[in-house]
């Protein structure tokens, strides 16, 4: 009898996932103060239709007050937070969202509460592979001697001799702001630690 309902589970399992039936993707879940207010707030990350990522944050302090961003036809799947980590000067965390995935680079959308209300501070691209002759990322870093994230990309020209370009963006109430001009450069190999998320 034990053998037949194990079948028999077996069979609809199958049936199941040839109908679509499977559960659906799980989410990811921060517990982490994003608002600076000192509580820790709820951050959820999931799919949003075929192939987007939405992004919501529940502020504890706030009466659970929420705010959501999403981002359609991104083509990204789980892991959605590559990193949740406070760096714009201000208290609360930043969540880094993998939020596009193309051929030529991901893009990772900074997001942020500001006001209360969760913002895209900034978009970044990454393409930490040589193989292609491009490369890009990023690092958080002093600019202009406040908090700031510099943004690196890399272009081949022969073995040995790869353009650089360094832009630089400070933080300004919770977003990304660029400042100065591009800075070009020459070097024999992209270094790993500027063609990654650096932060
Ligand atoms: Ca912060």
């Amino acid at each position: 009898m034990r053998r037949i309902s194990g079948a028999l589970l077996l069979a609809m399992a199958v049936l199941a996932l040839a109908l679509g039936l499977a559960a659906p993707a799980s989410a990811e879940r921060v517990q982490i103060d994003v608002d600076g207010d000192g509580v820790v707030d709820t951050v959820t990350a999931q799919a949003v239709g075929d192939y987007g990522v939405g992004v919501s944050v529940e502020l504890s302090g706030s009466g659970g007050a929420s705010s959501e961003q999403q981002f359609e036809n991104a083509f990204v799947y789980e892991p959605w937070l590559w990193r949740v980590r406070d760096v714009d000067g201000r208290a609360g965390a930043e969540l880094f969202v993998h939020t596009g995935h193309i051929s030529t680079n991901e893009t990772v959308t900074v997001l942020s509460v500001v006001d209360g209300r969760l913002v895209r501070s900034g978009r970044l691209i990454m393409n930490g592979g040589l193989g292609d002759y491009y490369a890009m990322g990023f690092r958080c870093r002093a600019v202009r001697g406040g908090p700031g994230i510099v943004a690196y990309d890399f272009a081949r020209q022969s073995p040995g001799h790869w353009k650089r370009r360094a832009r630089s963006y400070s933080w300004k109430d919770g977003r990304l702001v660029r400042v100065g001009p591009a800075r070009h450069s020459v070097v024999r190999h992209p270094p790993l630690r500027e063609r990654e998320l650096g932060c």
